[in-house]
């Protein structure tokens, strides 16, 4: 699972990715082995379960920070793009290879209006981010379809020659999209269009049939960035009657991280706020920044929205539920004692077995059953995870 960052150039994304990346905390396990250039790691932040469970956690796999739960999740910064990209404009079709294996979108958009759609300064403030928001939307729609009609006759003509072969063809064909066979068999049904009947799909159609699967296969939000300018407050007033947005100020967010870095304040990302350690280490210029942030940022938004994104990109856009899987039921912990060691995301309707074929697929093969440590239930392979559970897999290789 992957969150790709897109926009135009200059509305901030590499902001926004280092900001979401930086983290002061060390991990001891990196998770991530081999991470590519345009690759980072961020985190999701949710309530951990050792607070309702009230017991001390030693997690290996993420971190508990004041019961915050941080679970490393990917994200990869996308190159920009400008309008007439998927013809290869700009840095062209280097975005569209970087976006295959993203499974959600943070669609990053000045919304300030004081860059036009190349990027540059237009000072007016009259740029409209609902139209970049509409032109990058549009380049990856021209771009999935280009690929569908490099040879759509030919692919029309074979895949009318069996029954359920489109969806067979078209799935190997996006295979490297991320785009599964479920998205493409739910566009074909819901737009009416006749999958024993490819060659008669009319251009408008594979049109249609781009736009839909890309809404289908790369749900998005868009991170409003730069709410901390003056001109940005009613267009994000605008954009939010259209789209799920996010007012964000990854400028912000990475002042206050970089900040926490050095000590200088007790910040989490996505607090409301922030305390400063040592009011009398702090420089003029230092205490003037953080009040800055205070009043235009948190203060008139309630956070940077940095946290918020990855957050929301993860929980609703993907659907993701975290879940702690433990190797001893009774000290909810590892072998090696560490307890609650492990979060998991998992996309909502996971089952058990799902969980144990993710932990190791060794666990998934040889599953028996698992346990709801909370509870003491006994469930089964196809018990649907639930968001906060705790369980044990119980399985009959010696793993067990
Ligand atoms: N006012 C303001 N400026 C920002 C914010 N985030 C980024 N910028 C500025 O926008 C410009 C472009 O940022 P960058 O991250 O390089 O954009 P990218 O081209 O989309 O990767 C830089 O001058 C940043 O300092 C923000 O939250 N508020
Ligand atoms: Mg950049």
């Amino acid at each position: 699972m992957i969150t790709g960052i897109i926009g135009k150039p200059n509305t901030g994304k590499s902001t926004f990715f280092n900001a979401a990346t930086l983290l002061s905390a060390p991990m001891a396990n990196y998770p991530f082995t081999t991470v590519e250039p345009n690759f980072g790691v961020a985190y999701l932040r949710v309530p951990c379960v050792c607070k309702t469970l009230d017991v001390k956690d030693n997690p290996v796999n993420s971190l508990c920070i004041d019961h915050n739960r941080l679970i490393p999740v990917k994200l990869v910064d996308v190159a920009g793009l400008v309008p007439g990209a998927s013809e290869g404009r700009g840095l062209g079709n280097k975005f569209l290879d970087d976006l295959r294996q993203a499974d959600v979108l943070i669609h990053v958009v000045d919304a300030s209006g004081l860059t036009d759609q190349e990027g540059r300064p237009c000072p007016s403030g009259d740029s409209d981010p609902m139209q970049d928001i509409e032109f990058v939307e549009r380049e990856f729609d021209l771009w999935l379809q280009s690929i569908l009609q490099k040879d759509w006759a030919r692919i029309a003509r074979t895949a009318e020659s069996r029954a359920g072969k489109l969806i067979t063809i078209l799935t190997e064909r996006l295979s490297g999209l991320s785009i599964g066979e479920n998205d493409i068999l739910g566009v074909i049904q819901k737009m009416g269009l006749k999958a024993d009947r490819p060659t008669g799909w009319s251009n408008e159609d594979l049109s249609n049939f781009s736009q839909s699967l890309r809404e289908a296969s790369k749900p998005a939000l868009i991170a409003a960035n730069k709410a901390d300018l003056p001109s940005s407050l009613k267009n994000i007033g605008r954009l939010k009657a259209v789209r799920k947005v996010i007012p964000c100020a990854a400028e912000a967010e990475l002042l206050l991280r970089r900040a926490s870095q050095r000590g200088l304040i007790k910040y989490l990302p996505g607090d409301s706020s922030f305390t400063v350690n040592d009011e009398a280490g702090l420089k003029t210029e230092q205490r003037k920044a953080l009040d800055l942030v205070s009043e235009k940022v948190l203060n008139s938004w309630g956070s940077t929205g940095v946290q918020q994104a990855i957050n929301s990109a993860y929980l609703d856009l993907w659907g993701g539920i975290v879940v702690y899987p433990v190797e001893d039921e009774n000290k909810l912990s590892d072998r090696k004692g560490n307890v609650l060691p492990d979060a998991y995301v998992v996309k909502k309707g996971s089952t058990a077995k799902d969980l144990a074929s993710k932990v190791h697929s060794e666990l998934g093969r040889t599953f028996l059953y698992a346990l709801n440590a909370k509870t003491g239930v006994r469930l089964g392979a196809d018990y649907e995870m639930q968001d906060s559970d705790v369980v044990k897999i119980v399985a009959t290789g010696r793993r067990g």
